[in-house]
C-alpha cells in the first residue's frame, strides 16, 4: 500500500474548516533510541523506542487559512525554497485539500541555547493543529501515526511523560504508534549540556539509513535496543531510577557504536562531548548519581534524581535543567 492510499483510507473528509487553530507539542528525549527503519516512506522503525517528553519545552504552532502559503519560524518568515519549508508543506499537502492555503506560525519554546530544536515536536504540533483546523478530533493514536509520517520520533511528541513507540509489524504502519506508559513517577530530571549548536554534518535521517545499510553492528544494535527496552519498562514499573539512567546511557553508547562502524563512519562526538562524558563518570565515581544520553549530535543530556539537581548544576553550571513533568 502506498502512503497516499493509506491516507485516503484513514483520513476523515474536510467539511468544517475553522479560521484558525493552535497546538503545542513537547520535545522528547529517547531513553531507548529509534535508530534504523524497516520502511522509509512511512518511517517504520526496526526497533521500538521509549522517550520522556520535555514538559513545556517544545513547539507551538498556529494555522490560519490564507490566500497563499506562508511559514513563520520563530518570528521570521521563511522563503518557500527553504528546505524546512519545503519539507513541512510537502507533509501538510498529504492532509489538506489542495485549495486550502495556510499561514503557519511556529515557534520553539525550548531555549535556542539548548541546541535542541527538533523536527519531532514540530511535526507533532502541526498535525495536532491540522486536526483541530479541520475539526477532525483525531484520537491520540491516530495523531501519533500521522506525526510519524512527518518524522519518526514525532509520534512520541503527541504525549507528555514516558512514551513507548511500538515498532509494529504491518506494512502500512497502522500498528506503529506511540502511547503513554505509567506517568505517576516523577523523580527523573534532565539537563541539557550544549556542546555545539552548529548544523550537523549529516542529518539523523541520513545517518540512521547509512548505519542500517552499512554497519556490521546494526543487527546487534537492534537486539540491544530490544533488551534495553525491557529493562527500561521494568525500571519504570519498579521505580528504579538507577536502572533507568544506567540503561539509557548504555543504550545511547550502543547506538553511537553502531554508527561509528558504518561506512563511511559517523561520529557525532566532539572533543568536548567526550570531556563531558568523563566528567559525568568522575562525578559518579565520587558518589553523584548522574548519567547521560546523547542523540544524533554532540550535546549531552544529563539524567539524575530531582534531589540531586543542585549538586548536578554545581558540577555542570552551563547545563539547562528541565523538569519533564511540568506542563
Ligand atoms: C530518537 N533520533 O529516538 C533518535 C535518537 C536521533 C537519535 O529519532 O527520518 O528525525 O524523520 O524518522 O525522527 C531522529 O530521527 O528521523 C531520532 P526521521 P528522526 O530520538
Amino acid at each position: 500500500m502506498t502512503l497516499e492510499q493509506y491516507l485516503a483510507n484513514t483520513l476523515p473528509g474536510v467539511t468544517d474548516i475553522k479560521d484558525v487553530s493552535r497546538a503545542f507539542a513537547p520535545s522528547n528525549i529517547a531513553l531507548c533510541k529509534y535508530w534504523g527503519k524497516r520502511q522509509e516512506e512511512f518511517n517504520l522503525p526496526v526497533n521500538s523506542s521509549l522517550s520522556i517528553s520535555l514538559g513545556n519545552l517544545g513547539t507551538e504552532t498556529s494555522l490560519e487559512c490564507s490566500n497563499t502559503d506562508i511559514l513563520i519560524l520563530n518570528g521570521e518568515e521563511l522563503d518557500s525554497s527553504d528546505p524546512f519549508s519545503t519539507r513541512l508543506f510537502n507533509y501538510i499537502d498529504l492532509f489538506r485539500p489542495p485549495s486550502i492555503k495556510l499561514k503557519i506560525e511556529t515557534s520553539n519554546t525550548i531555549p535556542t541555547a539548548a541546541g535542541l530544536a527538533s523536527s519531532a515536536s514540530g511535526f507533532a504540533a502541526v498535525i495536532k493543529a491540522l486536526s483541530d483546523l479541520f475539526s477532525w478530533d483525531l484520537s491520540d493514536q491516530r495523531l501519533s501515526e500521522y506525526a510519524r509520517i512527518g518524522s519518526g520520533s514525532a509520534c512520541r511528541s503527541i504525549y507528555h511523560g514516558f512514551v513507548l513507540w511500538e515498532k509494529g509489524e504491518k506494512h502500512d504502519g497502522s500498528d506503529s504508534f506511540a502511547h503513554l506508559i505509567n506517568n505517576s513517577w516523577t523523580d527523573l530530571r534532565l539537563a541539557i549540556l550544549d556542546v555545539c549548536s552548529d548544523k550537523k554534518a549529516i542529518s539523523s535521517r541520513d545517518a540512521m539509513n547509512r548505519t542500517a545499510s552499512s554497519s556490521p553492528y546494526f543487527t546487534q544494535w537492534s537486539d540491544i535496543a530490544q533488551s534495553d527496552l525491557a529493562l527500561l519498562l521494568n525500571a519504570i514499573e519498579e521505580k528504579d531510577l538507577h536502572l533507568l539512567m544506567k540503561t539509557a546511557e548504555s543504550n545511547a553508547m550502543a547506538m553511537h557504536a553502531s554508527m561509528m562502524a558504518a561506512q563511511p563512519t559517523i561520529l557525532y562526538f566532539l572533543a568536548e562531548s567526550v570531556e563531558m562524558m568523563h566528567k559525568v563518570w568522575a562525578c559518579r565515581s565520587s558518589g553523584l548519581s548522574v548519567y547521560f544520553t546523547m542523540d544524533a549530535g554532540p550535546n549531552l543530556k544529563l539524567l539524575y534524581h530531582k534531589d540531586d539537581e543542585a549538586e548536578v548544576l554545581k558540577q555542570f553550571p552551563d547545563a539547562i535543567s528541565v523538569n519533564p513533568f511540568v506542563t
